[in-house]
């Protein structure tokens, strides 16, 4: 009897265990992966701003180069990463980053009632909604061109390059942009994104390659000669409706002067959810206390059917 009572101990001991172990690896696993905090695809083919943008027309610019695709913010304990995905990456004049062509301008939206509406330096050719002034500005290009601003930087502001790296992924076609955690802080669900992408011309103003009324080698077509037109190309958006790129892009007014106005996208309420899930530490607690309450309540069961005492100790 006391043989069988320790050898039901040392059998729940190595479940427990196992477990335990197998809980801890798991754990490891997962966070090893930076956690998702918001993500939305991008329509395929909508790489001409409002609708009327053609590319230069020099050979280096193949088709699809400013089509975004998808859009992905996620972290870990060091950094937060934005991937953004192109039907198209080449790196013909061989920037150390892996990308010659794409700007990227990433505008957040990260404190209700704060922020500007204007783009820190002339160059993108657009303005934000007055609801969602932007706090955060992060702005990659290769060639070293890194940065991040926030929204008390002033026009001659450099803003913080230390730390901030680009670089294309394994797939080829998505560019991370890399940016120490404590600069921005943790990526969190109510935060609103102005994705907007450009190409980029290191004569241009604020590195953007300007869109004129028609296209030559290296300017695009499609726009005004008159600087009112966004020099975006794309933009993350919803595919049609009131907040579609080309609504959005589209509502510059080049006799008034007036900017184009944009619209951020977010989480929405859904996203939320799953943010709070993938939070660090919700996931891996609940996932302890369920292997636990199963363990112990299958051990339980197991000792009790088999009708087994643990001797009390002598
Ligand atoms: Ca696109
Ligand atoms: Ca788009």
């Amino acid at each position: 009897m006391q043989r069988t009572g320790l050898r039901v101990v040392s059998c729940a001991t190595v479940v427990i265990i196992s477990v335990v172990a197998f809980v801890g690896l798991w754990v490891g696993v997962a966070q090893a992966e930076p956690i998702v905090a918001f993500e939305m695809k991008d329509p395929v083919g909508d790489d001409y701003g409002p609708g009327t943008y053609t590319y230069p027309t020099h050979k280096a610019f193949l088709p699809g180069l400013f089509d975004l695709t998808n859009f992905r913010v996620s972290y870990d304990v060091e950094y937060v990463y934005f991937d953004a995905t192109f039907c198209e990456v080449t790196n013909p004049w061989n920037a150390p980053e892996g990308f010659s062509h794409q700007l990227i301008n990433i505008y957040i939206d990260t404190t209700k009632g704060a922020g500007r509406t204007d783009t820190l330096r002339k160059g993108a050719m657009v303005a934000f909604d007055k609801r969602y002034g932007w706090d955060i500005f992060i702005k990659a290009l290769g060639w070293g061109g890194c940065r991040a601003f926030t929204s008390q930087d002033d026009e001659e502001s450099k803003g913080i390059s230390d730390g901030l790296e680009a670089s294309v992924l394994p797939d080829g076609n998505t560019v991370r942009v890399k940016v120490p955690l404590p600069i921005i802080g943790q990526p969190e669900a109510h935060w609103r994104y102005y994705v907007l992408i450009g190409s980029q011309d290191a004569f241009g103003e604020e590195d953007f390659r300007p869109v004129m009324e028609e296209p030559t080698p290296w300017t695009f077509g499609g726009g005004s000669n008159l600087e009112v037109n966004p020099n975006v190309i794309d933009m993350l958006a919803p595919e049609g409706g009131k907040f579609s790129q080309e609504r959005l892009l589209g509502s510059y007014d080049v006799q008034k002067g007036i900017l184009a106005v944009l619209m951020p996208v977010s989480a929405g309420t859904t996203r939320q959810t799953l943010a709070f899930l993938q939070a660090p530490g919700v996931l891996t607690t609940a996932a302890v206390v369920l292997g636990l309450l199963l363990v112990g309540g299958g051990v339980l069961v197991w000792v009790k059917r088999k009708g087994f005492i643990i001797p009390p100790k002598s």
